[in-house]
């Protein structure tokens, strides 16, 4: 078994949210961030958005993986991919501080009976706020375990009333060059975009996250809302989205756009089908010296697989 079943999945037998909460701190603390950011080696999280503040009532949610370790706070929050703020891992730390993610509101369009443009407070009312603790897996070979805090993307869809026409939902990311240098540079073409197709969209496992390690998400991860998709590689998981689009046509997704023969529109984990310049069959989970065999959908073939029975995964990379 790789992954709990919906009766097992509790990441913790505690259940009074105090309690947890300080376990979820005692972990984060544990990973050594404290002594980490006292030693001057990570950008001060007051200055980096809202990142770091907790958020009240997280339960532990379904799906997470409970025979991994976390990877370490720190690790999580200074190695990252956003091109936004630059190409190299250590930029979106350094640099996404200063992105302002207050006020802000998502636009919907398309297939939908209710388009329009909502604000973050409004979209984040009434949601259940879940702890999913997910492997993740980038196409570039590495990969880490980390404990979201979201709720499911299907929960929102179904409040927009997507029409019968809607096969394909696209996310846009903010584009503004002012606060994100990255844009000024044409190494993708911005906005970032990505896009899931329908059922992928609302299967169960699909988050949107707006924290981990219980606490608000630093902007370097993709504040104040991003994707999630455990079973895609790394990009799938779009940050700092401002847009959702319901569409009846496939979505040209940014890394498909730049360079077709390397990214697919799908981007399932698979071992058997290679980037032409990173294997994917095995992988560097971050913090660990031996590298690990890739999984299946990065091991959650048996909540997804259906999804792409009779598909050829080698031709639908
Ligand atoms: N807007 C935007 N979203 C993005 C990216 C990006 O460059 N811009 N990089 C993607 C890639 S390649 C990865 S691996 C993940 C990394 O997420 P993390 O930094 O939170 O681990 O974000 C994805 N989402
Ligand atoms: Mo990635």
């Amino acid at each position: 078994m790789i992954i709990g079943k919906p009766a097992d999945i509790c990441p913790s037998e505690i259940t009074d949210p105090e309690i947890y909460r300080q376990r979820r701190r005692f972990i984060r603390n544990a990973s050594g961030v404290l002594l980490a950011s006292m030693a001057g080696m990570l950008p001060d999280p007051a200055r980096a958005g809202y990142g770091g503040k907790p958020i009240e009532g997280v339960r532990p949610g379904p799906f997470s993986t409970s025979t991994e370790s976390l990877t370490p706070y720190k690790d999580i929050i200074s190695y990252n991919n956003f091109y936004e703020f630059g190409t190299d891992k250590e930029s979106p730390a350094r640099l996404a501080g200063v992105l302002k993610i207050r006020p802000w509101s998502v636009v919907v369009e398309g297939e939908v009976a209710k388009p329009g443009r909502y604000h973050l407070e409004d979209l984040l009312k009434g949601q259940p706020m879940e702890e999913r603790i997910y492997r993740m897996r980038c196409v570039e070979g590495w990969s880490m375990v980390i404990p979201w805090v979201g709720f499911p993307l299907a929960n929102l869809i179904k409040r927009f009333e997507p029409s019968g026409n809607a096969r394909y939902v696209e996310f846009q990311s903010l584009y503004d060059p002012k606060q994100m240098p990255g844009q000024r540079r044409d190494v993708l073409k911005w906005p970032y975009v990505e896009g899931l197709r329908m059922d992928e969209a609302m299967h169960p496992l699909t988050i949107l996250a707006v924290g981990l390690y219980g606490e608000i998400l630093p902007n370097q991860n993709g504040a104040p809302l991003r994707l999630v998709v455990p079973w895609k590689y790394g990009f799938k998981g779009i940050k700092s989205i401002v847009k959702i689009r319901f569409l009846e046509q496939e979505p040209l997704n940014s890394w498909r756009r730049a360079a077709p023969h390397e990214y697919g529109f799908y981007a399932n984990v698979n071992p058997h089908v290679s980037h032409p310049r990173w294997s994917q069959r095995r992988e560097r989970r971050i913090g660990e010296l031996r590298k690990r065999k890739t999984m299946m959908f990065n091991g959650y073939g048996e909540q997804v697989a259906h999804l792409y029975q009779g598909m050829d995964l080698k031709k639908h990379f």
